[in-house]
């Protein structure tokens, strides 16, 4: 096990990673860094694809501690629900590292740390947006909103700083909202289901990329303009959504960073050799309107 005088810098280093799912581009780029980075830290990984269930996961977890790696990663589906599996992780020594997303755990000795995006502060910059958008205009404003998974930290955390900037305004009103799954395929069914209830929308905002790509094909059959007729917000700033964007479909996209790797395998060394490492370590993200993502585009890394 993991010592201060660096026992372990001879040997090689097992990681339990256990992901989310496939459910989006941001996680296709997520699982490639992750890949990437252990495969050039020389780190073995063992990688488990949970298909978005938790049950998928606390299985994952209870499999790594049985193997004995010597650090599990994860990036929990949802919030909730993770005490149990996170204290047989303590019992057994083994370090847990949170990537992406976080757990509502009021203990938080059953983690040694977490790397990630501010998901209350990507949605605060959706809501400062869209309030300046409006600026200066009194009429209604009508937004459905397509959520995340539900019960996940990007999805509770999205809602709640983009609602929480906008409640100063009583011209923003969410007229609907339901999830979307961070899917596209989910993202284009609900967008159709709002189309038919909704006699007027005119702000989409979607928890992530794939959600509002799938939208855009719903606003189109139902023969409207995506970014004209319905202005779109969205997250994450995955290639497919700044093409989307250049050709005005989108209209502004809060960056969420899925490149996480290198500094988890760094994490995961510091914390076999003993070192203190923060408990928290935030992404550093920004906001892109529809030239600056033209501008980005030929360069973006996923
Ligand atoms: O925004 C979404 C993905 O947890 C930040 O998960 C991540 C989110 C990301 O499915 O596209």
């Amino acid at each position: 096990s993991g010592s201060a005088d660096g026992k372990d810098s001879g040997r090689k280093l097992t990681v339990g990673f256990s992901q989310v799912g496939a459910e989006s581009g941001w996680r296709t780029a997520n699982t490639k860094s992750v890949q990437d980075a252990a495969k050039k830290a020389g780190i073995t990984l063992k990688f488990s694809d949970a298909q978005q269930k938790q049950e998928n996961q606390i299985k994952a977890i209870r499999s790594f501690i049985q193997q004995k790696v010597d650090v599990i990663a994860f990036s929990p589906v949802v919030e909730s629900g993770w005490d149990t599996v996170l204290k047989e992780a303590k019992d057994a020594h083994i370090p847990v590292i949170l990537t992406d997303r976080a757990v509502d755990s009021k203990d938080d000795s059953l983690y040694v740390s977490f790397l990630g995006s501010d998901f209350v502060e990507e949605g605060r910059k959706a809501g400062d947006w869209l309030v300046k958008q409006y600026q200066g205009k009194a009429d209604a404003v009508n937004i459905v909103e397509l959520q995340g998974t539900t019960g996940s930290a990007p999805a509770n955390d999205r809602k709640s700083g983009f609602t929480d900037v906008i409640k100063a305004d009583a011209k923003f009103k969410i007229v609907a909202s339901q999830t979307g799954d961070f899917t596209r395929a989910k993202g284009k069914e609900v967008m159709q289901a709002f189309l038919k209830s909704q006699p007027k929308i005119d702000v989409l905002y979607a928890h992530n990329d794939d959600m509002a790509l799938g939208a855009i094909q719903a606003i189109e059959e139902a023969g409207r303009k995506p970014g004209t007729d319905i202005k779109i917000i969205s997250v994450d700033g995955v290639k497919d959504a700044f093409t989307a964007m250049s050709q005005g479909k989108i209209n502004v996209d809060v960056e969420c960073n899925p490149l996480l790797g290198d500094q988890l395998m760094d994490l995961v060394k510091k914390v076999k050799s003993g070192q203190q490492v923060p408990k928290r370590i935030k992404t550093e993200e920004g906001v892109f309107t529809q030239d600056q993502a033209a501008a980005a585009l030929p360069t973006r890394q996923y």
